[in-house]
């Protein structure tokens, strides 16, 4: 049941995957003011009504309404909830609200970034009006109520600032309210069931105590064995909007000390063998980075949390030593405990990248969020259809900054050529090709490794020879291919251990100590006609 669930959100989550942002967790019920809220159909803009918001968790069940019940549009603003939009439910003119057909079961547990209006202020009903289920709201004149009792809550908690809320309903017992991770209220009992339905924004029937305010994002999760998955959801919510929160704090990376790396924050958890999330959802939903366990999470409090500055991804050379290039989005990866992980890199979630497999690709890693990347050394593991992974043990997957890395690999051209210019426009001994001073064809060398003759234009070309910085061995093979009478003008015949310029071409002049011509420069000059025939007719 719990792998078809996931199957039907991997699926759902891959039509929408552009304008998403990430948890790792599965709720139920999933709305985001940012992605999803339509107008008759598009993304709504400012002030535009919203007649359907989508619904990102297993239910699939749009929240949904129309004409001028509908909520507006809120785009986001500098220095207001990290500059993300909301939905504004107003009251002006009638209550604005949304209704959803997802079922919920309880224990449920919703999750919650709203700022509500004074008076009774409903963020939510059961829709079925003869069975009104369960609610929060500032209960007008009183404390906040959750579905009946009254939870000695000050309705200000809810009208005076956005928060991350945490509304945990039950049957009988252990109900709670948490605000920022400060539980205000706990253990009463809830009375109602389970609902088929939702209204948001209003009372059930939408005719009474709207909320007259604005909701970012909403989440209801159902079940017990959902702490971690909450946790996470909790650290995504809080990066996200910018909320700062006291205890289950995972991840850190969202502080401007650490760089602001607010977005698609997920993770992977373990607080028992029954509550516990070990991977990230996989390819199409990530925002390039799945997360998961390598050897398998079982102590609780073990977390591995990641997220992103939504950077646009690409390659780039920047933060590197020469010869590597790296994805521009980079993730900071904070880890909680000991575990050994498994990063997974997705060129296609990622964008702006093609993957090839025939690369050498490297995880790099560096502990600020700024300065050069360095290679952790350990080599990736190709897997389906375009990503690559690295499994890091425990001792190496420190907290810190990650991103993909490639060695670049570059061609090494070597010429061969007659250092004996006088009378022909160069200037004979000086190791400098000059003009006309031709390449030498038929001389062998052994190269990186390879015996190899140089062409009629005196020379030869090995592809993919290394990265810059490396080192190659040349040598003159004057076993195999003997040339009498010749000194070498540039190196010595013998091996000459070269660092690659950045042009990838070593040129060894040579001169012929007697006369006539020797045969190795005719047949350097009788090549040159050729390719200049060769050159005319293409
Ligand atoms: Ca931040
Ligand atoms: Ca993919
Ligand atoms: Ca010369």
């Amino acid at each position: 049941m719990k792998s078809a669930r996931v199957a039907f959100v991997i699926l759902f989550v891959l039509a929408v995957f552009a304008l998403s942002q990430v948890a790792s967790a599965t709720p139920v019920l999933w709305l985001k003011a940012d992605s999803g809220a339509l107008h008759y159909g598009v993304q709504a803009t400012d002030g535009q009504t919203v007649s359907a918001w989508t619904d990102y968790g297993s239910s699939h069940s749009n929240a949904v309404g129309g004409g001028t019940s509908a909520p507006t549009f809120v785009a986001g603003v500098a220095g207001t909830l990290n500059g993300m939009p909301t939905l504004n439910f107003s009251t002006s003119g009638g209550n604005r609200y949304l209704v959803t057909t997802a079922s919920f079961t309880q224990p449920c547990t919703v999750l919650t970034v709203y700022k509500g209006g004074s008076g009774a202020s409903y963020l939510m009903d059961g829709a079925n009006g003869t069975n009104r289920l369960w609610l929060i709201g500032s209960y007008s004149g009183g404390n906040m109520r959750m579905s009946g009792p009254d939870t000695g809550v000050a309705p200000s908690v809810l009208t005076s600032a956005y928060g991350v809320n945490e509304a945990t309903f039950a049957p009988s017992g252990g109900a709670s309210f948490s605000q920022n991770g400060t539980t205000l209220w706990n253990n009463g009992t809830t009375s109602g069931s389970a609902s088929t339905g939702l209204t948001i924004g209003a009372r059930y029937d939408g005719t009474d105590s709207g909320l007259n305010g604005n909701i970012a994002e909403f989440m209801v999760f159902t079940g017990t064995n959902n702490f971690a998955e909450r946790s996470i959801a909790l650290n995504y919510l809080g990066a996200k909007y910018n909320i700062a929160r006291t205890g289950r704090n995972y991840y850190g990376g969202d502080s401007s000390g650490n760089g602001e790396y607010d977005f698609h924050v997920t993770g992977i958890g373990y607080e028992s063998a029954s509550d516990k999330i070990t991977s990230t959802p996989g390819s199409g939903s990530s925002s390039g980075l799945i997360l998961a366990e390598n050897t398998p999470l079982n102590t609780a409090g073990q977390y591995l949390l990641a997220g992103d500055k939504n950077t646009a991804n690409t390659w780039v050379t920047t933060n590197l030593s020469s010869g590597w290039q790296r994805w521009a989005r980079d993730w900071y990866v904070q880890k909680t405990g000991s575990l050994d992980g498994k990063l997974t890199f997705d060129f296609g979630d990622a964008g702006g990248v093609t993957y090839d497999s025939g690369k050498t690709y490297k995880l790099l890693y560096r502990n600020s969020s700024s300065g050069t990347f360095s290679d952790t050394g350990l080599t990736g593991t190709f897997g389906s259809i375009d990503e690559i992974s690295f499994t890091v043990a425990d001792g190496t997957l420190q907290t810190g900054y990650y991103t993909l890395g490639e060695r670049l690999v570059v061609d090494l051209t070597v010429i061969a050529f007659n250092d004996n210019g006088a009378g022909i426009g160069g200037v004979a001994g000086d190791g400098i090709q000059n003009g006309s001073e031709p390449g030498l064809s038929g001389w062998g060398f052994t190269a990186a490794g390879q015996t190899l003759t140089t062409g009629l234009d005196g020379s030869f070309t090995i592809s993919g020879v290394g990265s810059p910085g490396d080192s190659v061995t040349i040598s003159q093979d004057l076993v195999n291919y003997p040339e009498p009478g010749w000194t070498a003008t540039t190196y010595p015949l013998h091996t000459e251990t070269i660092t690659l310029r950045a042009e990838n071409i070593v040129r060894f002049g040579n001169t012929y100590a007697g006369s006539p011509i020797p045969e190795p420069a005719a047949l350097g000059l009788i090549g040159l006609a050729l390719l200049a025939i060769r050159r005319r007719r293409s």
